[in-house]
């Protein structure tokens, strides 16, 4: 993405509605949703689009497995995906859907005007197909000659008549515009990769299918109405026919795209067969298509195919949305693959936002209340703190550059840089001792430069964060737009003067895992079904149901003391439990354990809790823990400590 340009056109892919949305698809629209609010705060005309994918055989068949036609199903799905973005404030422009009449109109138009170049012909396809990436492989890009090389799933061998896209035709132009644009694929070494790939050679690509039925139908004028259109086709289609491409083209201005946010999962289609149909369609190139790696559990790329996904939502609930958006873009450089911990999301509240930057607000009210009933001016900033200034400028000057390059993670690193300034300041200059030994100028000086260091950095983070930084900007006394923007950050001016109002802490600190964390659970079956033997033999070697023992402590287990028992009205199985786990109250526990335990025989017994699981409701009654009992035919024993320990004593 570049600067000079005044518009900005920002895409995810359309993701398949075979897969309900998680932290995967979370993290590219979290990335897309980003770069488009900066790119509106900084005046440009922004249009950022999301949305589905619908065709194809791999939906086809997962509908037919529900018992649904496949537009209700993806009707379900798709809603699904819109449903999360709209929960989570994502400021998409428009929602695209692959089954949209527009589109479909639109992928017609670019297929006849491909034939008009030249680049399209009728043959007959045979090879292997992997219907779970919807992609076609050559016998020796095979795994045992039967498995995806990308996926591992078995494919199928395909011989049917199909049309074929001159993709060898293109070739060296591709190459070329990879040579002539040094950031055309984003991180620079997967534009070495795909280079190597296409210098490799070209085949032309098969582009319609005729062995099931769930697609765009070739435009009329072909009079061939068996074929449909390969799905990748009619997928990133959409990029243009969003823009009313083939139909009402007034959105059109906005291409060429600045950049197609994507995962490496998809990159060939999007470095290779992409700009190959937009050099057929005689269109200009994509400024930026960018790369970014897997988010992994313990190694494994997650997909529900694995079973292993993270709910966005569930972990958006649990720690906050936007805590949840600074940590997936702070925590892994853009182009690798991070693991997903809760106890890193836990470290980099408690010290980046909590320690860093709400210390610093509180700090600044607190102050500002003491010595200047909250009133605060930049007067006499630049006088006493030149060279903090200074500093805070340079590192201010650098993040644009980062952020359109997609260095999301060394943004924020150098967006922390001013905070680290501001807080050293205080340490150093200590105000509380300036305003008693006759400084109070410096002392107010300082407090200025403290509130302009807040401000420009609210801004700049305000992308990421944009509910957290508007209350930062309030208790400031300011707003984020884009004249606060240019102000602030363009010109590198301070804001003046600052009426400070107190707000509650931002980021109180966390101090307990606050998601159950993940079990390896039973995979959806339709996604297991086709799961080659090799996997499932992986996926059961001993490593692999390991946990690290970071991840045994992110369970808390305690020793607690019941100190109340009683039935559960109109339960067979539950007992209510009042349990001491040596905090201010005992906590609530219901337990199944009834058949095996009076209520009597529990009162001052100790047992073992988990002491950090999400509460629950069980019989409309809040349940805060979970008691550890083993059972076997002969029956169910509570597991106790051997000798009496104190409430709270932790397990481990
Ligand atoms: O590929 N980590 O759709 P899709 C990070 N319909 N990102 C992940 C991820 C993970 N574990 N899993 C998924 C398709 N993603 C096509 C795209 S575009 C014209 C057609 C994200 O539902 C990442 O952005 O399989 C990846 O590229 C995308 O979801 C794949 O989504």
């Amino acid at each position: 993405m570049s600067e000079q340009c005044h518009k900005a056109y920002i895409t995810t892919p359309i993701y398949y509605v075979n897969d309900i949305p998680h932290i995967g698809h979370a993290y590219t629209t979290i990335i897309a949703d980003t770069l488009a609010i900066y790119s509106r705060m900084a005046g440009l005309e922004t249009f950022f689009l999301t949305g589905t994918d619908e065709h194809g055989q791999k939906i086809e068949e997962a509908a037919k497995k529900r018992g649904k036609s496949p537009q209700e199903y993806a009707d379900e799905i798709s809603g699904r995906f819109k449903a999360l973005w709209d929960e989570f404030g994502i400021t998409y422009d428009k929602f695209i859907r692959t089954t949209d009449p527009e589109h479909k109109k639109g992928v017609q138009a670019a297929f006849l005007k491909m034939v008009e170049k030249g680049d399209i012909y009728k043959d007959v396809y045979r090879g292997h197909y992997c219907i779970s990436c919807e992609a076609f492989f050559t016998e020796t890009q095979l795994v045992d000659g039967e498995f995806c090389p990308e996926c591992g799933k078995p494919t199928s061998v395909v011989e049917e008549e199909s049309y074929f896209f001159r993709l060898s035709k293109y070739q060296e132009p591709l190459l070329q515009w990879y040579r002539e644009h040094e950031k055309c694929i984003l991180p620079k070494t997967r534009r070495n990769e795909v280079m190597r790939f296409v210098e490799g050679g070209l085949e032309d690509l098969s582009i319609t299918r005729t062995s099931f039925d769930w697609g765009v139908k070739l435009p009329e004028e072909m009079n061939d109405p068996k074929h449909v259109m390969y799905v990748w086709l009619d997928a990133l289609m959409n990029y243009l026919t969003a823009l009313g491409y083939g139909g009402d083209e007034k959105l059109m201005d906005f291409w060429p795209a600045r950049v197609h946010l994507i995962g490496k999962d998809i990159l060939r289609f999007h470095a290779v067969y992409w700009p190959a149909f937009l050099m057929s369609l005689d269109l200009p190139l994509p400024h930026h298509v960018a790369a970014h790696g897997w988010w992994t559990r313990n190694g494994e790329k997650m997909s529900k195919s694995k079973g292993n996904v993270i709910n966005p939502k569930e972990v958006a609930d649990a720690y906050g949305l936007e805590n949840f958006r600074y940590f997936m873009l702070r925590e892994v450089p853009f182009g690798g693959d991070g693991d997903f911990s809760q106890k890193a999301l836990i470290d980099r509240i408690n010290s980046d936002l909590g320690n860093d930057l709400g210390n610093l607000l509180n700090r600044l009210i607190g102050m500002s209340g003491k010595y200047s009933a909250g009133k605060i001016s930049s007067e006499k900033v630049e006088e006493h703190y030149t060279e903090e200034l200074a500093e805070v400028h340079a590192s201010m000057e650098k993040l644009e550059p980062l952020l359109f390059d997609m260095q999301l993670h060394r943004y924020l690193e150098e967006l922390w840089k001013p905070l680290s300034i501001a807080n050293k300041a205080i340490d150093t200059y200590q105000p509380w001792v300036m305003m008693k030994d006759g400084r109070e100028e410096q002392a107010l000086a300082l407090l200025g430069l403290i509130a302009n260091i807040l401000a420009k950095v609210a801004v700049m983070l305000h992308p990421v964060m944009p509910r957290t930084t508007e209350k930062i900007a309030k208790a400031l006394g300011f707003e984020i737009d884009n004249a606060a923007y240019v102000k602030l950050v363009k010109e590198g001016a301070l804001l003046d003067p600052f009426t400070i109002e107190k707000i509650p802490p931002l980021f109180p600190r966390i101090e307990e895992v606050r998601m159950q964390e993940f079990t390896p659970g039973a995979p959806e079956a339709e996604a297991t079904e086709n799961k080659p033997e090799k996997k499932k033999e992986k996926a059961s070697e001993p490593v692999e149901g390991l946990i690290t023992i970071d991840q045994f402590f992110e369970t808390q287990l305690k020793v607690g003391t019941i100190v109340e028992a009683e039935e559960v009205p109109k339960s067979k199985k539950l007992l209510l439990l009042q349990v001491d786990l040596g905090e201010e109250k005992p906590r609530q526990i219901i337990a199944g354990i009834k058949e095996w335990y009076g209520p009597t025989d529990l009162v001052d017994t100790q047992v073992c809790v988990v002491a950090n699981l999400k509460p629950a409701k069980l019989m409309g009654m809040l349940s805060e823990g979970m008691i550890l009992a083993a059972k076997d035919e002969d029956g169910l024993a509570l597991i106790r400590p051997e000798k009496p320990k104190k409430a709270g004593t932790p397990i481990g």
